[in-house]
């Protein structure tokens, strides 16, 4: 079975942009992984090369800086499976997303020779599946977009919102307490608005309790964790261990 025909998945935010990194990701058996472009010093030429090193064993989805056309047919163009498009907060800006990932009739994107054309070799196999098979995921992360909700998800060709906990809290006046009452309120509401609209959701978990919370309760793509805080966080445990012993 293809990852992404699975229901439920795991995996990791990658910002690092180091080749090994991307290596020891796809080893370790992740079933997707999300590229960050919004939050990470990685230019286009490093995602392409990082792609290459993740091969087609898990699923790649590239967040895009912003809602930006020309950001979101480049990043489409390196071959990845799919992207993440932050800050949706209204229809337009949803169909402003959807329909630059889409090739014509359906959408407005432009047609280039590229990685994901396999360099011009297979151009017309990937014209004729990309509309149908490349995964547009749209964040749902402030509180306006909460509000329009309903006009959001009735827009044709979203294939999943991803929750983001801390631009939704922040939206709400409550920076970083994403664990806050209200924020996990507006979640639920989130949710269930996806799962009556019969779109599958994904949000970001930040420890394992977290995440079989979300898993129990049929989110499908689950972020476990950013690559950088996860080295830092080990690298701090280890370091204070140490000094512990020496003490
Ligand atoms: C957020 O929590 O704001 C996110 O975008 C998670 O990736
Ligand atoms: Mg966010």
């Amino acid at each position: 079975m293809k990852t992404s025909e699975r229901n439920q998945l795991f995996g990791p935010i990658f910002t690092i942009g180091s080749l090994q990194v991307a290596e020891m990701i796809k080893l370790a058996g992740f079933d997707w992984v999300m590229i960050d472009m919004e939050h990470s010093a990685m230019s286009l030429e490093t995602v392409h090369s990082c792609l290459q090193v993740f091969g087609s064993e898990i699923l790649r989805i590239v967040r895009v800086p912003g809602n930006d056309v020309n950001w979101i047919k480049r990043v489409l163009d390196t071959g990845c499976d799919g992207m993440m498009v932050p800050m949706i907060k209204t229809r337009e800006e949803a169909l402003i997303a959807v329909r630059a990932a889409r090739y014509p009739p359906v959408g407005q994107r432009s047609v280039g020779l590229t990685r994901a054309h396999a360099y011009g070799l297979r151009s017309n196999e990937y014209l004729a599946s990309a509309n149908r098979e490349l995964i547009i995921m749209l964040q749902i992360e402030h509180i306006d977009a909460v509000r329009n909700i309903d006009e959001i998800l009735a827009v044709k060709g979203i294939d999943s919102i991803f929750i983001g906990p801390y631009d939704l809290s922040a939206s709400m006046d409550l920076l970083g307490q994403v664990t806050h009452p209200e924020v996990l309120k507006t979640i639920d509401f989130i949710k269930n608005k996806c799962r009556d609209a019969g779109i599958p959701y994904g949000i970001f978990g930040a420890t394992p309790e977290v995440l079989v919370r979300e898993l129990n309760d049929g989110c499908k793509y689950m972020l476990c964790g950013v690559d950088l805080s996860l080295i830092s966080s080990m690298l701090n445990d280890l370091s204070g261990k140490l000094h512990r012993m020496i003490q």
